[in-house]
């Protein structure tokens, strides 16, 4: 029997979320090593030389970077199509699906989510106010405008679910982690397309694992999720202290 895909990374990253949304919708069956990177052992930095997750382990290759990872699932497995047809559309998409992974990297993960959530729990520090004010003050809100008005009136962003849906929705869920909704009256179209993002079956199946990954202490984890029936490969890579990545900013 082949091996299932194996996914290398936590249920609350949003790099692996659009990874493991892009699975569940080409129905590709995967495990699941749910490591938070920072504590990875020495396998994981070879697997991973900046000490990222995803990581993708496919029989002997093995893939970084989400956005390598998701084009390489929909050329291996082109249905459902998530990259759109016409060519025009399709680096529109990749260019929105950059703009999730570097701006909204910088301002939801680094700025919002790991100042209020990893930064305490992981590394025991306590959020810097003037980091907050200008994220809730400036970068949320710069972010918000362009999305707004990127988006159509209803739907998706170019017609049916896309690959730049994925990935823009996937950091608005750490959004969701660290409290921050997207203000209806003031950004209509992206309120709307939020809710329908992570609404959709894909996302909320993850939602699961995710609520368990959030609650539960990472030692623990493991048990609480494969209690909760999450697909987790057999062997972890889990080391036992954190450590800081070449890219890390924490
Ligand atoms: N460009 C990478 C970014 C991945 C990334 O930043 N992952 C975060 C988790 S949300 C990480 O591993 N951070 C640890 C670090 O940078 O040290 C991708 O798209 O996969």
């Amino acid at each position: 029997m082949p091996q299932p895909l194996l996914i290398i990374g936590s249920y609350l990253s949003p790099y692996v979320r659009k990874v493991l949304v892009l699975l569940e919708l080409k129905g590709v069956a995967y495990q699941v090593d749910p490591i938070v990177p920072f504590f990875g052992d020495d396998e994981f930095t070879r697997l991973s030389p900046l000490r990222q997750v995803p990581v993708l382990v496919d029989g002997d290759l093995v893939l970084n970077d989400s956005s390598v990872i998701c084009q390489y699932l929909e050329e291996r497995y082109p249905e459902p199509r998530l990259y759109p047809e016409d060519l025009g559309q399709r680096a529109q998409a990749r260019w929105l699906e950059e703009y999730a992974d570097s701006r909204l990297g910088q301002v939801i993960i680094w700025q919002l989510f790991n100042q209020l959530v990893i930064g305490r729990s992981v590394w025991g520090r306590e959020p810097d106010p003037e980091v907050l004010r200008q994220t809730y003050e400036e970068d949320l809100p710069g972010i918000c405008d362009y999305l707004e008005a990127q988006l159509p009136e209803r739907g998706w962003l170019f017609g049916t679910l896309s690959i730049a849906d994925i990935a823009l929705a996937s950091f608005f869920r750490n959004a969701q982690f660290a409290r921050y909704r997207v203000d209806g009256q003031r950004w209509p179209r992206l309120a709307a397309w939020v809710e329908a993002a992570l609404a959709e079956p894909a996302f909320a199946h993850l939602g699961a694992y995710e609520a368990v990954a959030a609650r539960v202490p990472i030692a623990e984890q493991r048990a609480a999720l494969l209690a909760a029936g999450a697909p987790l490969s057999e062997r972890s890579l889990l080391g036992a202290q954190p450590v800081r990545g070449p890219m890390s900013r924490c």
